[in-house]
């Protein structure tokens, strides 16, 4: 990465900020995309760019080429240097999960093709996930001695349910886009071909809605995880008073009942 931090240039991804949309692809595709430490610290900072950014309205993740990401690369791994897992976790992966579900803003998962290990979690941690026909998921982190991680154990069993997420994960067998969308895991499967229309698609119909309320849905979708039902009662509560109070509100009501399209502003 190079640049200033308000203003970084990449070099492992592509940033795009177009119609209120940030489109952010992982770029390493000879590697479909396997996550090295440059790119990690990339990732990070492009949510931070979108974080800081009040003209993005929704994020679309993306990989180039005919990965969305193979997960850690294995190659990097090897090098005498390379950090202790745990560590490499609490300081890069981690980060990065957080960050993404710390968000206001929505991000759509456009995912183009294989999504392994530490992919797949990326993956899960979107918040409306499209795939390409040929896409897969793959928990391959047995494969290679090592455990789910980067969110998957926490995301896993809450998007697909518990026993399909064990199955998922002891066997690591690779979950096809037809099954994934049958397990609730992808909202939409299409044709490889329109992906990236399809996810700016549902991207500019997040950007259009009012940004406040997202971001307050998002959060308590997010909190139910962890709360009974008094104390979730109670949060939306909260979060409708915060969202009641906007000029958002204001403007959804004068427009329905003008009878036309809202604007939002925002504020
Ligand atoms: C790769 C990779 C890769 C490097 C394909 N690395 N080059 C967190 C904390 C710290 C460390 C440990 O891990 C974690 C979390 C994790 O993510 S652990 C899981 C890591 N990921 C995997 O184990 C997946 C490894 N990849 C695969 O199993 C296959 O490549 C998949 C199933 C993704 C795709 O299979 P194919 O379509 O048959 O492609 P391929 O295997 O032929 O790969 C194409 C190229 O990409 C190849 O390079 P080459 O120079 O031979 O063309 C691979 O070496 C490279 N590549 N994944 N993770």
């Amino acid at each position: 990465m190079t640049g200033d931090r308000a203003n970084p240039t990449y070099t492992t991804l592509r940033y795009e900020v177009a119609d209120a949309i940030a489109t952010t692809t992982l770029d390493r595709p000879d590697a479909l995309n396997a996550l090295t430490i440059p790119m990690k610290t990339e990732l990070l900072a492009a949510f931070g760019a979108v974080a800081r950014d009040r003209v993005v309205r929704a994020v679309v993740l993306t990989g180039a080429g005919r990965a969305f990401c193979a997960g850690q690369d294995l190659k990097e791994r090897l090098e005498p240097d390379a950090p202790p897992l745990a560590v490499e976790l609490r300081e890069r992966y981690n980060p990065i999960i957080t960050a993404m579900r710390r968000l206001d803003q929505p991000i759509v998962g456009a995912i183009n093709g294989v999504a392994a290990g530490a992919g797949a979690s990326l993956a899960f941690a979107c918040d409306i996930r499209v795939a390409a026909d040929g896409a897969s998921f793959v928990l391959a982190f047995g494969r290679i001695g090592l455990v789910p991680d980067s969110g998957a154990t926490w995301f896993l069993p809450r998007l697909v349910g518990p026993a399909k997420a064990a199955e998922l994960a002891l066997l690591g067998d690779s979950l096809s886009a037809a099954d994934a969308e049958r397990f609730g895991l992808v909202a939409r499967v299409v044709p490889a071909e329109t992906l990236a229309e399809t996810a700016r698609e549902v991207a500019a119909r997040l950007a259009g809605l009012a940004p406040l309320a997202l971001a307050q849905t998002k959060r308590a979708l997010q909190r139910t995880w962890s709360v009974d039902l008094e104390a979730a009662l109670d949060d939306e509560a909260y979060r409708q008073g915060v969202a009641g109070a906007t000029a958002d509100h204001a403007e959804g009501l004068r427009a329905f009942l003008e009878k036309r399209p809202p604007r939002f502003s925002g504020e």
